[in-house]
């Protein structure tokens, strides 16, 4: 694939406005003390009232970039993960390199582990099925879904009983009449654990008092007959040290877009999408064969003409189109776009 080009440094691309620098990776935000509270929005700051399987991790997602609560969440998750037989890690089908977090291998250290690829509703449909050969030849189960239709979502416990059959043989060998297995949803922030969540859990709640060792209020789900899920995913940070990585992260949502310029966002999944041509791109924005050819800075700049997005002086309003280009993308309206190939 072509290497997409620095638009900051390259002639075509101009910042209209003054004010931001380039491209504001957030990763030197790890390096930053919680001090920056301030500059939270002011939303993040008011904690819902009622109590959602994973409140918890809710509230992570604004400040997990700070060293001191990454720590503390993995000592969480390292804990919680010595209560569960099995690990289903949820990520995002459009980026299944960089919403795959690194560590969870070495983290969940052996036990048996699923990949749901969600969102798969958006994602290409040929590279997802690509992606369930390519983690298969890893050894790693991996079951496309769609969490928000529910598509997919019935092969969980099939998979997840074949995945677990030695474990439960050789309970069930030891004496054990009804083993109950229990499994840990985890996931960057934004790949739908919650959504998973609801929808796989079934009304009845276990009760903390019946699970031995389960002293921190954590609750169990039944999901199926002799399964129970942790109704607390681990909420694990992405890593985004690579900026192409942390790019798929912003195009798809996984991380806010203010964290980087929104135009040299934009300019960047042009330069995908000038790659990929999903039809819909050309055909959504009326751009033409010689338009796509130009810059990608320049693209936007068609985006806004025929969008009839202008500043005062008639100037195409870049930072429009890019916002609407953005929620466009994130949307599937400009089809369903796989960013990365197994
Ligand atoms: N299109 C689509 N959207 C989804 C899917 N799963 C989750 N979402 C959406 O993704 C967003 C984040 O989901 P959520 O469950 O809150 O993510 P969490 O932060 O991992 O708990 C929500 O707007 C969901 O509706 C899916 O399979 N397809
Ligand atoms: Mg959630």
């Amino acid at each position: 694939m072509k290497k997409p080009s620095n638009k900051k440094n390259s002639k075509h691309y101009q910042k209209p406005h003054g004010g931001r620098s380039g491209a504001r990776m957030n990763h030197s935000a790890r390096n930053q003390k919680p001090a920056q509270k301030s500059s939270k929005p002011a939303k993040a700051a008011k904690p819902k009232k009622q109590a959602r399987p994973d409140t918890h991790s809710d509230h992570t997602q604004v400040i997990q970039w700070y060293p001191g609560h990454m720590t503390k969440t993995k000592r969480r998750i390292e804990k919680d993960l010595k209560l569960v037989d099995a690990v289903a890690e949820i990520i995002d089908a459009r980026i299944p390199i960089s919403s795959r977090n690194p560590d969870i291998a070495r983290l969940t250290s052996g036990k048996p582990r699923i990949v749901l690829l969600n969102k798969c509703d958006m994602a290409d449909k040929r590279t997802t099925d690509q992606w369930v050969s390519a983690l298969s030849r890893e050894n790693v189960r991996a079951i496309p879904v769609d969490c928000k239709s529910g598509r997919g979502v019935d092969r969980f416990v099939p998979v997840l009983t074949e995945l677990l059959s030695e474990r439960i043989a050789s309970y069930k060998a030891k004496g054990m009449v009804n083993p109950t297995m229990r499994v840990m949803i985890v996931g960057i922030p934004n790949v739908g654990k919650s959504t998973f969540i609801n929808r796989i859990s079934k009304k009845t709640k276990a009760t903390a008092a019946d699970r031995p060792g389960v002293t921190r209020g954590n609750q169990w789900f039944t999901v199926s007959k002799g399964f129970e899920m942790l109704d607390t995913p681990g909420v694990l940070w992405p890593k985004f040290d690579d900026q192409k990585v942390g790019e798929h992260l912003a195009f798809t949502g996984a991380i806010k877009s203010e964290v980087m310029d929104t135009e040299l966002l934009a300019v960047r999944l042009i330069d995908l999408l000038k790659d990929l041509q999903p039809p819909e791109f050309a055909e959504r924005y009326k751009l033409t064969d010689e338009e796509l050819s130009l810059p990608s800075y320049e693209v936007l700049e068609k985006i806004a003409a025929h969008r009839g997005m202008l500043i005062a002086g008639g100037e195409a309003d870049t930072e429009r189109a890019a916002y609407t280009l953005l929620d466009e993308f994130r949307a599937a309206k400009l089809g369903r776009i796989t960013l990365e190939k197994a």
